[in-house]
C-alpha cells in the first residue's frame, strides 16, 4: 500500500481510477486554490458501481439486524432525533490523498449498538451499502470507539449524493475505505467478514499511522 501511494502521487487519477472510479473532482473542504493543485487537499468521489445511488430523505431506511436483541429499521429523521456528535478530523484514503479538518455530524455507532442490544457471540459488524456492492467491516470493540459514527452531516451540510449521502459510515481512525458510502444496513455478526476492498488486498486493520502524515491525535 505504501508503493501504491506514492505511485498514485506520481500519476494521480490514473492509479486512483484502479482503485475505484473517481467520477469529479470536488472543491476541498477547506476551500480556495488548493483545489487547484494536483495531489492537494481535495476529496476524490469514489464508486465501485456505475455512478450513484441514490435515494430522498423521506424513502431513506437504515437496518441494524444480525445478532442483535431489537433489530432496528430507522428514518433519517430517526437517526436525527437521537444524541449527536461532531467530529473534526483528517479524511485519509490509503492511495495518498488526505483533507484535513473535515466537520462530520452524526450518531456514534455505539449508541446504535446499544440500542439494537448486541446478542451474546457477536464479535464483529458488516457494513452493506444501498449501491448494492460496496461493504465494509469492523470488529465490535473498533465499533464501539468514540470517533465511529453513522453521519448525515458533512461540512455543515447535509452529506451530499456523491459523498455517500445522505447517510455514510464515517471511521475517523481508519482509511477512507472503511467509511461506506450510502449506507443501507449494518448486521452484527460472529466474526469478520472482509470488505469490499479487503477483499482485495486492503489491510483489514486500516488503522491510519503517523507515517502517513495524519497530524491529529487519535481518540485513543
Ligand atoms: N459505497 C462506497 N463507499 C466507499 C467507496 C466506494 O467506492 N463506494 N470508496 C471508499 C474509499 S476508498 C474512500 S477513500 C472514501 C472516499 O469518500 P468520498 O468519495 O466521499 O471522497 O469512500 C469510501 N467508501
Ligand atoms: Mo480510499
Amino acid at each position: 500500500m505504501a508503493g501504491l501511494g506514492a505511485v498514485g502521487i506520481l500519476t494521480g487519477a490514473k492509479v486512483q481510477s484502479a482503485l475505484g472510479r473517481v467520477l469529479q473532482p470536488v472543491t476541498s473542504a477547506s476551500g480556495g486554490l488548493s483545489a487547484l493543485i494536483p495531489g492537494s487537499d481535495t476529496f476524490r468521489i469514489y464508486t465501485v458501481t456505475d455512478g450513484f445511488p441514490s435515494v430522498t430523505a423521506d424513502a431513506y431506511r437504515l437496518k441494524v439486524g444480525g445478532m442483535v436483541n431489537r433489530p432496528l429499521d430507522l428514518t433519517l429523521d430517526d437517526l436525527k432525533a437521537m444524541p449527536s456528535t461532531t467530529l473534526v478530523r483528517d479524511f485519509q484514503c490509503v492511495t495518498g490523498w488526505r483533507v484535513p479538518n473535515v466537520r462530520w455530524q452524526g450518531v456514534l455507532l455505539s449508541h446504535l449498538l446499544d440500542a439494537a442490544g448486541v446478542a451474546p457471540g457477536a464479535t464483529a459488524l458488516a457494513f452493506d451499502s444501498f449501491d448494492g456492492t460496496y461493504t465494509a467491516s469492523l470488529t465490535l470493540s473498533q465499533a464501539r470507539r468514540p470517533d465511529v459514527m453513522v453521519a448525515y452531516g458533512f461540512e455543515g451540510g447535509p452529506v451530499s449524493t456523491p459523498h455517500g449521502g445522505p447517510v455514510r459510515l464515517y471511521v475517523a481512525p481508519m482509511y477512507g475505505y472503511k467509511s461506506a458510502k450510502w449506507l443501507g444496513a449494518i448486521n452484527l455478526v460472529s466474526g469478520v467478514e472482509p470488505g469490499y476492498w479487503e477483499q482485495q488486498g486492503y489491510d483489514v486493520d486500516a488503522w491510519i499511522g503517523a507515517s502517513n502524515g495524519r497530524h491529529d491525535a487519535p481518540v485513543s
